[in-house]
C-alpha cells in the first residue's frame, strides 16, 4: 500500500520561494506579488494517481498524473514552460522530474504525521515549503 496524501494541506513556512522564482526567470512584480501568497494543497489520491491542486487568491495551478508515467507539463500561470516530467515513488516520498529548459527542475514530496514537506528545485535553488493538515 502506498502512502496515502489525500486531504488538504495549508501552508505554514516558505523559505527561499524567492530564490526558485528568480531560477525561473519570474518578472520582479510577479515575485513580489507570490511572495506574499499563502498556497493551500488539495490532494486526491487513489493509489498511484494522483490529482494535486495549489490554491491561492492570486492563481490556482492543477497537476494529475499517474505514478511512473512520463506526461506534458504546462505550467499555466506560473513559468509557462513545457516539461515532460515524471513522478515516482521513493519508499513513501514523491519524486517529481521536470525534464526541460531549466535543469535540474523537480520536486519532491513526504509526510511525517500531519505535516507536509515539499522540496521544489530549480537549477542551483531550493524551496523547501512545509504545510500542516487542516482536513
Ligand atoms: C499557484 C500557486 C503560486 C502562484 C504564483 C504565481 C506566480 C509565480 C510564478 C511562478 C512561481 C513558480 C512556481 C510556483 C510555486 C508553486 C506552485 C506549484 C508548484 C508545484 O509544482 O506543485 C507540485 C507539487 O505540489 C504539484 O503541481
Amino acid at each position: 500500500m502506498p502512502a496515502n496524501y489525500s486531504g488538504t494541506w495549508d501552508i505554514v513556512d516558505n523559505p527561499n520561494f524567492e530564490g526558485y522564482m528568480v531560477a525561473l526567470g519570474i518578472d520582479f512584480a510577479t515575485r513580489k506579488m507570490a511572495r506574499m501568497l499563502k498556497p493551500q494543497k488539495v490532494f486526491e489520491q487513489d493509489g498511484d494517481s494522483f490529482i494535486i491542486k495549489t490554491f491561492t487568491t492570486f492563481r490556482n495551478y492543477s497537476c494529475s498524473f499517474k505514478i511512473g508515467e512520463e506526461f506534458e507539463e504546462i505550467t499555466k500561470g506560473l513559468d509557462n514552460r513545457k516539461c515532460q516530467t515524471t513522478v515516482n515513488w521513493y519508499n513513501d516520498k514523491l519524486v517529481c522530474l521536470q525534464k526541460g529548459e531549466k535543469k535540474n527542475r523537480g520536486w519532491t514530496h513526504w509526510m511525517e504525521g500531519d505535516t507536509l514537506y515539499l522540496e521544489l528545485r530549480c537549477e542551483d535553488q531550493i524551496c523547501k515549503q512545509t504545510y500542516e493538515r487542516t482536513a
